[in-house]
C-alpha cells in the first residue's frame, strides 16, 4: 500500500465527570488522532497517550514529536507499506508504543478498508457483542460512590471497577460489596499505589470475593507481584507492568499475575495484543481489554479485540456517553449490558466532520517526500 500522506491532529474534549485515580485527576481528555491517506481509504488511529505522563512515561506532546520525527520518516522509507511490516520498521525507535500503535492502527484500519474486511474479522473476533464493564473513579465520599455505581448498574454495565489507592480501599469495597450483593462482578485498580509493606492490609480485600485486583504494585515490581500472590487471595491482573508479549510471558512465569489487561496502545499496537491474547490462552490466562477513556475511533478497535475467545471478562469498555457529551463517531451505546462490534471495514467507524472539526485544536499534515 502507498501512503500518501500522514496528518496527526490533537483533540481536546472534555469528559462528563472527572475521573480521579491513584495517579492524579482528569477532567478533560486530550489526545492525537492519526490519519492515514492513502489513494483508495483513509486509516484512523487514535493515540491513547494522555496529556501528562502518570500512567506512563509517553505523553501528548512527546507523542507528536516522535511520530512527527522519527515513525513518519521510517513509514515513508518503507516505500511499500503493511500492517504487518510496521512494527519491524519501527523498532530502531526505542519505547514509545502508543505513538507506535496509533500509526500501525491507522495503516491497519486503511489496509483493511481497502481489503474490505473489518478488524474483528481480521483479528480473530467470535463475538458480535462484548459485554461491557465500566471503571468507577475515587469519590469524595462512600454515598456519592453508591450514587455513581447504582447509576451504572441501572444503565446495564456487567462489571463494575473501582479505583483504590492507600485511604480509599476496603471500605468502598465493602459498601459497594453490602450494597449490591455478593453477584456483582467486582475488581478493583491500584495504578501502582502500593508498596509490598501494604500485603497484609491488601489481604483484607480477600473476603470480598473480588474478581481481580489491578497492578497493586510499581510498573516494574514482577517479583513484588509474585510474592504478594503468595499473600493475598485475591488474583492479581497486571496493566502497567505488561508492555508486549514478552513481558507477558515473564509476568506469568514469575507468578506476577494470573490475569492480564491488554491495552493495545500500552503494547504497541493490535498486532502484538491479539499476541499477547494468543499466549495467555495458551496458558490458560484470561485477558480482558482495558481502556484509556478513548473516543469512538480507539473504541471501536477495542471492541473488536475484545471480541476475541480468550476475552473472557468484562473490559473497560464504556457506552461512550460515560466519557463524552458528543462522541466524535456515531456513539457506541450499551445493548443489554453489551457493545456491538462493528462490521464495516476496517475499525468500522468514521469521525463525523463537524463534531471532530469543533474538538480539533491543532492538524499536522505530513506528505510522503
Ligand atoms: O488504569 O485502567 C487504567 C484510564 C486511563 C488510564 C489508565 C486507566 C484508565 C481506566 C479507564 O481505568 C478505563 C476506561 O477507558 O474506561
Ligand atoms: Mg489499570
Amino acid at each position: 500500500m502507498k501512503v500518501d500522506a500522514v496528518e496527526v491532529r490533537r483533540l481536546r474534549m472534555p469528559l462528563v465527570s472527572p475521573f480521579r485515580t491513584s495517579l492524579g485527576t482528569e477532567t478533560e481528555r486530550e489526545l492525537l488522532l492519526v490519519a492515514a491517506l492513502t489513494p483508495d481509504a483513509i486509516g484512523w488511529g487514535e493515540c491513547v497517550a494522555m496529556a501528562e505522563p502518570r500512567y506512563s512515561s509517553e505523553y501528548v506532546d512527546e507523542a507528536e514529536a516522535v511520530i512527527r520525527d522519527h515513525l513518519v520518516p521510517r513509514l515513508f522509507a518503507m516505500g511499500d507499506v503493511t500492517a504487518d511490516a510496521m512494527a519491524p520498521s519501527l523498532t530502531t525507535v526505542k519505547g514509545h508504543p502508543m505513538a507506535k500503535a496509533a500509526l500501525e492502527t491507522a495503516i491497519l484500519d486503511a489496509q483493511l478498508r481497502v481489503a474490505g474486511v473489518s478488524l474483528a474479522d481480521h483479528l480473530g473476533a467470535v463475538r458480535a457483542a462484548v459485554d461491557a464493564g465500566v471503571s468507577v473513579g475515587i469519590t469524595d465520599s462512600i454515598p456519592a460512590l453508591l450514587e455513581v455505581v447504582a447509576g451504572h448498574l441501572d444503565e446495564g454495565y456487567r462489571r463494575i471497577k473501582l479505583k483504590i489507592e492507600p485511604g480509599w480501599d476496603v471500605e468502598p469495597v465493602r459498601a459497594v460489596r453490602e450494597r449490591f450483593g455478593d453477584d456483582l462482578l467486582l475488581q478493583v485498580d491500584a495504578n501502582a499505589g502500593y508498596r509490598l509493606a501494604d500485603a497484609h492490609h491488601l489481604a483484607r480485600l480477600d473476603p470480598f470475593e473480588l474478581l481481580l485486583i489491578e497492578q497493586p504494585l510499581a510498573d516494574d515490581d514482577l517479583l513484588g507481584h509474585a510474592e504478594l500472590a503468595g499473600i493475598i487471595a485475591t488474583p492479581i491482573c497486571l496493566d502497567e507492568s505488561i508492555t508486549s508479549a514478552h513481558s507477558a510471558a515473564v509476568a506469568i512465569e514469575l507468578g506476577a499475575c494470573t490475569i492480564v489487561n491488554v491495552k493495545p496502545g500500552r503494547v504497541g499496537g493490535y498486532l502484538e495484543a491479539r499476541r499477547i491474547h494468543d499466549l495467555c490462552a495458551a496458558r490458560g490466562v484470561p485477558v480482558w481489554c482495558g481502556g484509556m477513556l478513548e473516543t469512538g475511533i480507539g473504541r471501536a478497535a477495542n471492541v473488536a479485540l475484545a471480541a476475541l475467545p480468550n476475552f473472557t471478562l468484562p473490559g473497560d469498555i464504556s457506552a461512550s456517553d460515560r466519557y463524552y457529551v458528543a462522541d466524535i463517531t456515531d456513539p457506541f451505546v450499551l445493548h443489554d449490558g453489551r457493545l456491538r462490534v462493528p462490521t464495516g471495514p476496517g475499525i468500522g467507524v468514521d469521525p463525523i466532520p463537524d463534531v471532530l472539526r469543533s474538538v480539533t485544536v491543532s492538524v499536522e499534515r505530513w506528505p510522503r517526500p
